[in-house]
């Protein structure tokens, strides 16, 4: 079994609160939240950055990128906006080494981020 912690979310090793779970993709809440909404998206195989994502792998990012929208939607965060991050590297904020969307709405956002 995998040590990766999201992999045993997929595996429903540990517990998460799962929003939506589709095909290869699935979204959950995050354990410490930034901002009212805050889900993470990932692919169900396991990549371990962005920066890993090949030629061949590159449609899941396109899924991720869908299953935002139709989850931005759903919340309701097509009028106040919403943000979506992808951290790459510790030196970034990447702490979990397995590729996720964060989405993140309901408050307002600063930018740049800093
Ligand atoms: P990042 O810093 O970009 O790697 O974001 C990792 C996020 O993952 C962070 O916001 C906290 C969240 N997280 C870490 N472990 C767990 C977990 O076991 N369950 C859930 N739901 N979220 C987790």
């Amino acid at each position: 079994m995998s040590e990766c912690v999201f992999c045993r979310i997929v595996a429903r090793k540990v517990p998460a609160s799962i929003v939506q779970d589709d095909g290869d993709v699935l979204a959950f809440r995050d354990l410490n939240p930034q901002a009212p909404v805050h889900l993470l998206l990932i692919p169900k195989s396991h990549i371990a950055s962005v920066s890993d994502v090949t030629m061949e792998q590159a449609p899941i990012v396109g899924q991720l990128l869908g299953l935002a929208n139709r989850l931005a939607k759903q919340a309701g965060l097509m009028d106040s906006g919403y943000r979506l991050v992808i951290n790459c590297g510790s030196g970034a904020g990447q702490s979990v080494f397995h590729l996720h969307l964060h989405l993140l709405g309901g408050r307002p956002f600063r930018w740049p981020p800093g």
